[in-house]
């Protein structure tokens, strides 16, 4: 009677098997990418997520009438990555934390940022003064 039970429920452990490993294959993406658009005075997306480990091309588009950044400290599992949406250098960081991503936009703009998110929840915000408080803060979880 037991040999009976074992002969059905191997097969049927074993297709259980090859459709996890299906799921593992297409959950694990090569590449990702986020778009995050600014306005006066806020970001349209202040709630964002992105799968660490995952090389990430950040799009930070300005469509306000005033210049605007996003800045997420610590989130870079590699170097310090920045990028300016603009000729001029007119918004200068200075030395940023280790691990900070950062765009910059004047109006109209856009910039491209490059980099390997970690695993943590972080703080994002405009580093413009008076722009954070006024709302330019968001949220992004990286799991
Ligand atoms: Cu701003």
């Amino acid at each position: 009677m037991i040999r009976v039970r074992i002969r059905y429920f191997v097969p049927a452990f074993a297709a259980g098997a090859v459709v996890l490993a299906a799921a593992c294959t297409t959950a694990q993406p090569t590449s990702q990418e986020l778009t995050v658009t600014a306005r006066d005075i806020a970001y349209a997306q202040n709630q964002l997520t992105l799968r660490a480990g995952v090389p990430t091309r950040l799009a930070f588009v300005n469509e306000g009438a005033i210049e605007h950044d996003i800045t997420i400290p610590g989130v870079s599992a590699g170097e310090t990555a920045d990028a300016h949406g603009h000729e001029e250098a007119s918004h200068s960081m200075g030395k940023m934390a280790a691990g900070t991503v950062h765009a910059t936009a004047s109006v109209g703009d856009s910039a491209m940022v490059e980099f390997i998110p970690k695993a943590g929840t972080y703080e994002f915000a405009c580093t413009i003064p008076g722009h954070k408080e006024a709302g330019m803060v968001g949220t992004l979880r990286v799991q």
